[in-house]
């Protein structure tokens, strides 16, 4: 499973905390693109798609949502609900996001420029490509 999470270094002090985000530091891959996801609701589900090429880094700044994380041969369950801590998601990674809090606002860090034609929504396409891609 290409997933992993991402401890971020907080600087605290009576003031406050700050994270510093730095490419080839304590992001694995050149940042080419940023997006915030908000306004979300409990009941809905986001994602449910596959990228063929990107990695991203998804922190949750505020609130808390789960991913669905999916390889094609295991299915596994992160909550994502701290600032400090970053989720890693490697390409053919089949993703989905649900059961968001109530103001839960996600930053997303992603490797390429956004491209429709990279992503893979649907999920029987998906297993049909990672299988060719792998021979599993
Ligand atoms: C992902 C998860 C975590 C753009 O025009 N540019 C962009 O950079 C992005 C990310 C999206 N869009 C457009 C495409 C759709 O018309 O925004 C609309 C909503 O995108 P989507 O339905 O793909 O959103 P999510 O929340 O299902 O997925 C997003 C990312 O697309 C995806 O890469 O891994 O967040």
């Amino acid at each position: 499973m290409d997933y992993r999470l991402i401890p971020l270094k907080v600087f605290g002090d009576e003031r406050g905390k700050l994270v510093p985000i730095e490419s080839g530091q304590n992001i694995p891959f050149e940042i080419k693109r940023v997006y915030y996801i908000f306004d979300t609701l409990p009941e809905q589900v986001r994602g449910q798609h596959a990228h063929r090429s990107l990695e991203q880094i998804v922190i949750a700044m505020d609130g808390a949502c789960q991913f669905v994380l999916d390889d094609g041969k295991t299915r596994e369950e992160v909550w994502l609900n701290r600032p400090d801590v970053g989720l890693y998601i490697g390409k053919n990674m089949w993703r989905e996001m649900r059961h968001f809090s109530y103001g839960c606002k996600l930053v997303v860090l992603a490797s390429e420029h956004y491209d429709e034609k990279e992503y893979i929504r649907n999920y029987e396409d998906f297993l049909k490509e990672i299988h060719e891609e792998y021979g599993t």
